[in-house]
């Protein structure tokens, strides 16, 4: 087999069975000579006969091959020297700017449209007034995620600061009280205030590694008072990890119920994500079919593990009281006349789901509506822009 070609496969068989890094990276050096040699070597010699259809045939063959090889190439050489320092420029989906964001800060979320955890990001940077910049992740490649070794998203990164020349956030409760902390005290910069969260690697109860932010809930005020009193604050709280551990597990098996919401739900996340215009057709239609099945299954098997009710939208609408019942009468927010960081989770998280029948019913059978609204409207007008979270 002609050396090239073996050199293919062996890079093929990487990318199958994924070898370590330094093995690509050796390789890496020989496959730059090999291609040039490839490309040097590549006129047919003859050996296949002279008919004009064989020479046709092969020369589709090998034009076939070398589109192949090549962009296996170009892909394996990407993936070996793409490390956090190296951040590939992709493709912004959006752009939002907000007159009057004096943050200071350059940032970029990578996110899912519709994952409930990026929602929740983009509440609080509307809510308060970042300008900021959206990179949409196709969720079967994540090829915009392949310079770091965090797979989940959200994912925040803040250029110009730190000594790679950006800072990357990861964790959507994280990221909202490293916002939150920064806002207290601007001039400590955003570097600083990451110090405050400390990560724990750590086993869950099905013995995968996961990350653990013990101080994920807290808003850092330093030597500054918060307006919250301290049972205000443990409220804001408890409420953003019900948020974390409760309120999104209802969600995949409410809005992937059955076959046809399951489909539903995923063209509404292709229509609000833009997919059409950051995705392939074949690519968006394959994100579509096999994700609105896959997540039909995994909603049933959600459904158990999180131990819903049999009619899973019951669980939804008890939650959604539980979280009603907790604001009471007489608050517009649970922050009072202004929404908290338990606020801004909240509805981050159900506005995930906004275009989907499961939400619709839940406006029908509870009595959501009028603390949803007041909360849209809040973060479309950047409500918390230059409000100060402390006392002076
Ligand atoms: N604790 C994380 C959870 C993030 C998370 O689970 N994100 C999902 C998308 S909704 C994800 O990226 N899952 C991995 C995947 O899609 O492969 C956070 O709050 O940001």
């Amino acid at each position: 087999m002609a050396a090239p070609i073996r050199q293919g496969l062996r890079m093929f068989s990487w990318r199958l069975f994924r070898r370590t890094t330094p093995f690509v990276k050796q390789i890496s050096k020989e496959t730059t000579n090999q291609r040039r040699l490839f490309f040097s070597k590549s006129k047919c010699n003859g050996s296949w006969g002279s008919s004009k259809t064989k020479i046709v045939l092969g020369s589709v063959a090998l034009t076939a091959g070398f589109v192949t090889l090549d962009k296996f190439y170009r892909d394996t050489k990407y993936t070996v020297f793409a490390s956090a320092v190296d951040r590939p420029k992709h493709a912004i989906s959006r752009s939002i700017r907000v007159k009057g964001d004096t943050s200071g800060l350059k940032l970029t979320l990578y996110q899912y449209q519709n994952c409930p955890f990026c929602c929740k990001v983009r509440a609080t940077l509307d809510y308060f007034g970042f300008s900021y910049d959206v990179i949409e992740v196709n969720s079967v490649t994540k090829s915009q995620l392949k310079w770091s070794t965090y797979k989940k998203v959200p994912i925040m990164v803040c250029d110009g600061v730190g000594q790679d020349g950006f800072l990357q956030l990861n964790d959507s409760s994280v990221i909202m009280s490293i916002l939150g902390s920064y806002l207290v005290d601007k001039s400590q910069g955003l570097e600083r205030v990451t110090t405050f969260y400390p990560g724990i690697e750590a086993k869950n109860s099905r013995g995968k590694t996961v990350w653990e932010f013990p101080n994920k809930y807290f808003i850092m005020f330093g030597s500054r008072k918060s307006k919250a009193t301290q049972e205000q604050e443990k409220e804001e709280r408890k409420w953003r990890q019900w948020t974390d551990e409760c309120l999104v597990h209802t969600l995949s098996p409410n809005v992937y119920r059955t076959i046809t919401e399951a489909r539903q739900a995923f063209n509404y996340f292709s229509e609000v994500g833009e997919w059409e215009n950051n995705f392939s057709t074949p690519n968006r239609l394959f994100i579509i079919t096999v994700g609105s099945t896959a997540m039909y299954f995994i909603g049933k098997i959600l459904k158990k593990r999180h131990n819903l009710k049999e009619d899973v939208r019951q669980s939804l609408y008890d939650a959604v009281n539980d979280w009603l019942k907790a604001i009471g009468p007489n608050r517009k927010f649970m922050g009072g006349d202004i929404p908290n960081f338990a606020d801004l989770s909240v509805y981050g998280v159900l506005s995930s789901v906004e275009g989907c029948d499961a939400f619709q019913d839940t406006l029908q059978n509870t009595n959501l509506q009028p603390w949803y609204s007041a909360m849209k409207k809040a973060t479309q007008s950047h409500m918390g822009l230059g409000q100060a979270l402390h006392k002076d």
